[in-house]
């Protein structure tokens, strides 16, 4: 239940995301598809995987509010009425969940398509890898005109829109037009924003940059891809007028205010799930994978991604066992890593480039009774995984670029002992800002350096590692999702009631 403190909303809130907040179920294991018979099988409602939508829910219930999603298949359930709008959660105060029903071309191209072969690589300084496929913007603009039909159908001149990430850039203007002006259009990017030069790739760079200026609110991560995106905007809009240092864009007769507001974790939550997972549940980790018990074990915890460094990391383990022979038998990394997009080619050979290096370097360096690289891409319930995160004497997260990144801060979340754990850290991901100084900084892609520093990391005296561990966990617990939640409607609310004075000169 909600209490004083906790974030608020001040207008009844419209959440936009790709992803629902509440998926439906038959009980008998049936998937997801309506069966014919469906009226005979009772339908059950799974829990929010936890993060932004276990945070926003309460907001959500708060306001009476509404969340518009991708149905992923389940606008079909009996559950939805004509406009396949169902109330979630059940048994609780309820909100209203509507469904955005797409068809399969529509998910190709606006999903794998436009957002994921497009935007994801551009915004993340892959120019390479983008396809620019016929028909994938075109497919992205109906998807976007979609869900912004849906929420000038829910809207009123109170509402506050939260729209997140790079799968709407171009809803927000959609819906200041068509929504009444007392209401608030607001959105955070959760990936980074290009530089200036990369930024030119895009097929359509001005109908993006147009599109979100439809905002009165935009936030990133860190100040580094707010500067971006002005540069940007200064550079492909000339129409534009950007005022630096009030981060204040005026563009089309909408005024954009942008900021950057780190994201954070539910730290309080992976600390007392990583305290109430038992020893069992790690050894029988170990016993499964093949972990040794009684090593040092380094982890490393990411989706199959190629922005995520994983060959990088792999190379530098192996340069690090063929320095430091003495860790070999003693030292194990376990890659955790979640398959994902894989209908798109450049994650399909990203897939195999990781598996192979995998092999290789086990071959190379694997005894019988040891291997250096314990690999899986198993699902792990969240449990498992605040264990594998208590009992890692070493963590590495070592993106090329990345956001934010959020499996740091719930490593360090949920490393409840006081043993003295060491976070390695790339410096191009949003949340080194909050805590490189007192993590192990490394350059991804300078192998050798990188290998150094786990040698390094493996061998500091356990005072200091416990110092760090300390000023990481005080900064991962000062800058939590509530608190992220909060900053975020602080700002909102100061740009829905008027005080903050941003509207159209
Ligand atoms: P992601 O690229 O997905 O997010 P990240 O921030 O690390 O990256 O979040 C991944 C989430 O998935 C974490 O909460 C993690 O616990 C969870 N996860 C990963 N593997 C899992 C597994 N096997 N089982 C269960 N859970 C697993 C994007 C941006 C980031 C940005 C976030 C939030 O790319 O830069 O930090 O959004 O804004």
């Amino acid at each position: 239940k909600q209490t004083e403190d906790d974030p608020s909303c001040p207008g009844p809130l419209i959440v936009v995301s790709n992803r629902q907040p509440y998926r439906h179920e038959y009980e008998d294991g049936g998937g997801t598809n309506a069966a014919e018979n469906a009226s005979d099988r009772s339908i059950t409602v799974d829990e929010p995987a936890g993060g932004l939508t276990a945070g926003l829910d309460p907001v959500v219930q708060q306001t009476d509010g509404t969340w518009i999603a991708w149905g992923d298949g389940d606008a079909d359930f009996d559950v939805v009425d004509e406009d396949n709008c169902v109330d979630v959660p059940p048994d609780e105060e309820a909100y209203t969940l509507r469904r955005i029903d797409l068809s399969e071309e529509a998910v190709d191209s606006y999903y794998y398509g436009f957002s994921n072969r497009v935007l994801w690589p551009l915004c993340h300084g892959f120019p390479d890898l983008i396809e620019d496929r016929t028909n994938d913007f075109e497919w992205y603009r109906t998807v976007n005109e979609r869900f912004a039909k849906a929420v000038a159908d829910h809207a009123n001149d109170d509402t506050v829109v939260w729209l997140q990430d790079y799968h709407f850039a171009l809803a927000p203007r959609m819906i200041r037009e068509s929504i009444p002006t007392g209401a608030t259009v607001a959105q955070f990017w959760h990936i980074p924003w290009p530089t200036v030069s990369t930024f030119q790739h895009c097929p359509v760079g001005g109908r993006i940059l147009e599109g979100l200026l439809g905002n009165d609110l935009l936030g990133f991560h860190v100040d580094r891809y707010v500067d971006r995106f002005l540069d940007c905007v200064a550079r492909y809009l000339p129409a534009a007028t950007v005022d630096r240092n009030r981060r204040i864009v005026r563009y089309g007769g909408e005024t954009t205010r942008v900021v950057a507001t780190p994201m954070g974790v539910d730290a309080e939550s992976h600390a007392r799930t990583a305290r109430s997972t038992d020893a069992e549940t790690f050894a029988n980790l170990c016993s499964e994978y093949g972990i040794p018990d009684d090593g040092t074990i380094g982890l490393g915890v990411d989706r199959l991604d190629y922005t995520k460094g994983i060959p990088e990391r792999l190379t530098a383990l192996e340069r690090f066992f063929e320095r430091y022979p003495d860790w070999r038998g003693d030292f194990t990394f376990v890659q955790k890593a979640t398959p994902s997009r894989t209908e798109i080619p450049a994650y399909q050979h990203h897939g195999e480039l990781v598996r192979s290096e995998v092999e290789r370097i086990n071959r190379r360096f694997g005894t019988d009774d040891w291997q250096p690289i314990v690999y899986t891409e198993d699902y792990l319930e969240e449990a498992e995984l605040c264990s594998l995160y208590r009992h890692a004497d070493l963590m590495i997260v070592s993106p090329l670029v990345d956001g934010m990144n959020l499996v740091t801060q719930e490593y360090v979340a949920a490393s409840v002992d006081d043993t003295g754990d060491t976070l390695l850290l790339s410096d191009r991901v949003g949340a080194h800002e909050l805590l490189g100084s007192h993590a192990v900084t490394i350059d991804p892609t300078d192998v050798d350096d990188f290998a150094e520093r786990i040698g390094h990391a493996l061998a500091m005296p356990a005072h200091e590692r416990r110092h760090r561990m300390d000023v990481l966990r005080d900064r991962v617990f000062d800058a939590d999702l509530d608190r992220w939640m909060t900053t975020q409607f602080d700002w909102i609310r100061r740009i829905h009631t008027g005080s903050e004075s941003q509207r159209t000169d």
